[in-house]
């Protein structure tokens, strides 16, 4: 068990920010303000669209469960990438995009130095112990002129910072419960993926890290 040192961590580098490029930050601490109006707002997301476990156009089924809200959801199935106006479980829009996770996002993206930003998706996946996201680029959005906020509730996470190229080196960075990342511009589409999680406990999520990843998509 390692909850004190890490909590520790957490608090110390909150306020703090960490330069990935010269146009990716991650704003620490920066969503602990926002968690009180976040979470019972997930909750209900989480009551209309669960929580699921899509297939890669490989056809693998992921190792990360998924959700989304917002008038575009991130969906993959073995016909590919895309985003949809509808949950294709339940065949109804996705959740609507709750004021206070608008407010986080057009808050984040400003501080980074991207005022204006009005995310229409924000697709929210759910980590446990073990689990990971293998390195890519977020290219199923139309218009790259938008950057990515993605945030970081729970335990902690190394997030995988990479280039322009596939093979490009990738920087290991720790991400904590509260951490804002936002990367646009010059950086949007850089490789990034999150290493295998490992097991520790938070005091609000337990084992788990949650991530909303906010986007303009269409
Ligand atoms: C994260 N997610 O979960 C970051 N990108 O911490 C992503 O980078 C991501 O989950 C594109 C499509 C799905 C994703
Ligand atoms: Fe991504």
């Amino acid at each position: 068990m390692n909850t004190i040192s890490l909590f520790d961590q957490e608090n110390f580098l909150a306020g703090t920010e960490t330069r990935l490029g010269s146009q990716a930050v991650v704003l620490r601490g920066f969503a602990q303000a926002y968690v009180a109006d976040l979470w019972p707002a997930l909750q209900t997301i989480i009551s209309e669209a669960p929580f699921r476990h899509m297939v890669t156009p490989g056809g693998q089924r992921m190792s990360v469960p998924l959700t989304n809200c917002g008038s575009l959801g991130w969906t993959s199935d073995t016909r590919g990438y895309r985003y949809t106006s509808n949950d294709p479980d339940s065949g109804r829009p996705w959740p609507t995009l709750p004021a206070p996770f608008m407010r986080l996002a057009c808050d984040a993206a400003a501080q980074a130095g991207f005022a204006g930003f009005t995310p229409d998706a924000c697709l929210i996946n759910r980590y446990r112990p073990g689990t990971r996201l293998s390195l890519h680029q977020d290219k199923n959005e139309r218009d790259f002129s938008f950057p990515i906020v993605s945030v970081s509730l729970g335990v902690p996470a190394v997030f995988l910072w990479g280039g322009q190229r596939r093979g490009d080196r990738a920087e290991r960075v720790p991400l904590f419960h509260g951490d804002v990342a936002v990367w646009g511009g010059a950086d949007r589409l850089r490789f990034h993926g999150v290493a295998p999680i490992k097991e520790s406990t938070h005091p609000l999520l337990g084992t788990e890290r949650i991530n909303f990843t906010f986007r303009r998509a269409g």
